[in-house]
């Protein structure tokens, strides 16, 4: 990683390429000549147009003068994508409580969920596509959603997320499509559609569970296999949010 001009503004660590990630080394950076001040950027788009080019943690800050360190990926897309999560290879348990998932959680240079206080927060400050990235089998999949701005409640309205109102017409919006509009879920708060079970507690993630299935997958730490609930061999996800 190359050395970049020094401002304030701190930036800690390399890479969104996926699985190698030396997750206890942590470089401190800075950022580049930014248009905006240093660690007032409001996301990573905004570092990216400043003349930051490598993937890290950096400073932004947030509507309400809400400073918060973010993975900040530059190398998919054109770079500028601010991550709210990521997973690696399953260190750090996602089966957490209201109060972790609020405020967040993990290693930003690592595996980590931004926290759904930051994510109401980012998402409401401008528009933002969502990007979800994720491996099957052993295949990489990035997918874009194309059918409106994602943007989550606050916490008095259980962080329900909106796609926008148009047709699911991509992958990710076909992926997505049953977290609009539905309540967060965690071990300790059950807000989703399946009256017998709490799916947060039986899949160990927090997630907007409609029923078990769908895109939760992403922060399950169990799966079902022949009427079990099994851990998961956790592979590399993210989701990106880019204007
Ligand atoms: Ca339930």
């Amino acid at each position: 990683m190359s050395a970049e001009p020094t401002t304030e503004a701190t930036m800690i660590l390399p890479p969104g390429n996926s699985t190698a990630l030396p997750l206890n080394k942590t470089t401190i950076h800075r950022e580049g000549n930014n248009t905006c001040a240093p660690g007032k950027c409001r996301d990573c788009a905004e570092i990216y147009e400043g003349g930051s080019t490598t993937s890290g943690v950096y400073l932004v800050t947030l509507q309400n003068n809400t400073p918060v360190e973010v993975y900040c990926d530059m190398d998919t897309d054109g770079g500028g994508w601010t991550v709210i999560q990521r997973r690696i290879d399953g260190t750090v348990p996602f089966n957490r409580t209201w109060e972790e998932y609020k405020r967040g959680f993990g290693n930003k240079d690592g595996e980590h969920w931004l926290g759904n206080d930051n994510i109401h927060l980012l998402t409401n400050q401008k528009d933002y596509r969502l990007q979800l990235f994720f491996q099957n089998k052993q295949k990489y999949f990035t997918y874009t959603c194309s059918r409106g701005f994602f943007k989550v409640s606050d916490e008095r309205n259980d962080y329900r997320p909106d796609h926008g109102k148009g047709k699911p017409n991509s992958n990710c919006d076909l992926l997505m499509r049953f977290t609009f509009g539905q309540a967060f879920s965690t071990v300790d708060r059950d807000n989703d559609n399946v009256q017998t079970v709490n799916c947060a507690e039986r899949y160990g993630g927090g997630w907007w569970y409609t029923n078990c299935g769908s895109s939760a997958f992403l922060n399950n730490q169990r799966e079902s296999k022949n009427r079990k609930f099994c851990p998961i061999k956790v592979k590399p996800t993210s989701l990106k949010l880019k204007p």
